[in-house]
């Protein structure tokens, strides 16, 4: 992901030991510079978070915490770990962050651990309706180790039903409710859910992996307020480096951090953890909100030129990063697997997914879920999403037209080479 040239440099020794995965760095690269990223989940990270991630500190071992480590030789990595804990705590204004968490879904292990016990009911997200796996999936450990009862959102327009929740938390009676999607276009209302969970006596996990770029900016309320517990990955809106984040308050401090280690991982990745403090401070900059307030400005463009073009938005549109299409109610007869191919094919790279009152199998699926954070962090604006709309608009109305999608290839090849990963000017 460094410009080609510095790339070629930062990895001169690995293409005399290792062709093979050189070769691998090389053409990924290339794929990331010369197509047009929209999956929601992912991001493209500065160079400085590159760089704190390619690093010595991939060698320490670090089990423990600052201060109090199980190895000797921890006096610079504990540096690292304070400052990544310091500005997770300012950036989102909570009383307690532990940096260490490999990935989301381990950041949600430790937050139900600390929170509730093995066979313990728990209420979340459906996974088909914009949930997450580890919020109750039976195919997760979520599900296999925990009761899950789930709610959704209402078919007609894509939204959560708060009074349904509540009437489900009632009569449930989930010793934990979870809110938090990886599929969902609206606000989320964190104090509706903080006040169910008060209701029932039960603690809420929020897991705001998807926006917590837009919480650290203002542009989605914070559920740090209302939550017991805020877990989060760090690479997504927020640009950081793969991994975990997990915000608690004093009273859970000690058996989070506990549940992280020894409970559930061993060593810290303390490259991955002075690169969350590398993204942390990029987010505490005056340009992360301009950023943010571009990423959602860059989906509702994008989403107004599907619409344009007659294609269904779940939910009629969006508040965030995300657009969720309903392919059924423009292309019957095209599924989210055959749409997602043909769009690969022109260089476009989003991902299938279920829509309210899915027929077909999550393998299959009648939609696509987009997403504007890549592109937005490579300088992309509303004209550029108006295009991308109708490349898509185009693509997806003969998906077997290959001379067509080639075209749209070198047409999306050219605008995408024209804004470099690395537009250094706009980083901070
Ligand atoms: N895989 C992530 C996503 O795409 O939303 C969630 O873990």
């Amino acid at each position: 992901m460094v410009a080609p040239t510095k790339m070629k440099e930062a990895l001169a020794h690995l293409a005399g030991t290792d062709p093979e995965i050189h070769g691998v760095l090389v053409r990924e690269e290339a794929r990331q510079s010369e197509g047009l990223e929209l999956i929601a989940s992912e991001n493209f990270v500065s160079r400085a978070v590159l760089e704190a991630m390619g690093s010595v500190l991939t060698n320490k071992y670090a089990e423990g915490l600052p201060g109090k480590r199980y190895y000797g030789g921890c006096e610079h990595v504990d540096v690292a770990e304070n400052l990544a804990r310091d500005r997770a705590v300012e950036l989102f204004g909570a009383e307690h962050a532990n940096v260490q968490a490999h990935s989301g879904a381990q950041a949600n292990m430790a937050a139900y651990f600390t929170l509730i016990e093995a066979g313990d009911r728990i209420l979340g997200m459906d996974l088909s309706n914009g949930g997450h796996l580890t919020h109750g999936a039976r195919v997760n450990f979520s599900g296999r180790l925990f009761e899950p009862v789930f709610y959704g959102v209402r078919e007609d327009d894509g939204r959560i039903d708060y009074d349904e929740v509540r009437d489900i938390a009632l009569r449930e009676r989930p010793k934990l409710i979870v809110a938090g999607a990886s599929a969902y276009t609206r606000i989320i209302d964190f104090e509706a859910f903080g006040r169910i969970a008060r209701e029932i006596d039960a603690p809420l996990l929020v897991d705001m992996a998807h926006i917590a770029g837009l919480v650290a900016s203002g542009h989605h309320p914070s559920p740090v307020p209302h939550a017991d517990i805020v877990t989060t990955t760090t690479h997504k809106t927020l640009r950081g480096p793969r991994g975990g984040l997990i915000l608690c308050t004093e009273e859970h401090a000690k058996a989070i951090d506990k549940a992280v280690f020894p409970f559930m991982q061993g060593g810290p990745l303390m490259h991955v953890i002075a690169a969350k403090a590398v993204a942390f401070r990029e987010a505490l900059s005056p340009d992360f909100p301009v950023y943010a307030g571009q990423v959602v400005a860059n989906a509702r463009a994008l989403g107004a030129r599907l619409v344009e073009h007659g294609f269904r938005l779940v939910s009629g549109g969006t508040d965030n990063h995300l657009l969720l299409v309903d392919l059924r109610g423009s292309h019957e007869e095209l599924t989210g697997k055959d749409a997602e191919a043909a769009l690969e094919a022109a260089g476009i790279t989003v991902n299938k997914n279920t829509v309210p009152g899915e027929a077909r199998s999550p393998f299959v699926t009648s939609g696509l879920r987009i997403g504007t954070p890549a592109l937005t962090s490579r300088g992309m604006r509303e004209p550029e999403m108006e295009r991308i709309g109708d490349w898509m608009a185009e693509v997806l109305s003969s998906p077997a037209d290959s001379e067509r999608i080639s075209r749209v290839r070198e047409e999306v090849r050219e605008m995408s080479t024209s804004f470099p990963l690395f537009p250094e000017a706009l980083r901070v």
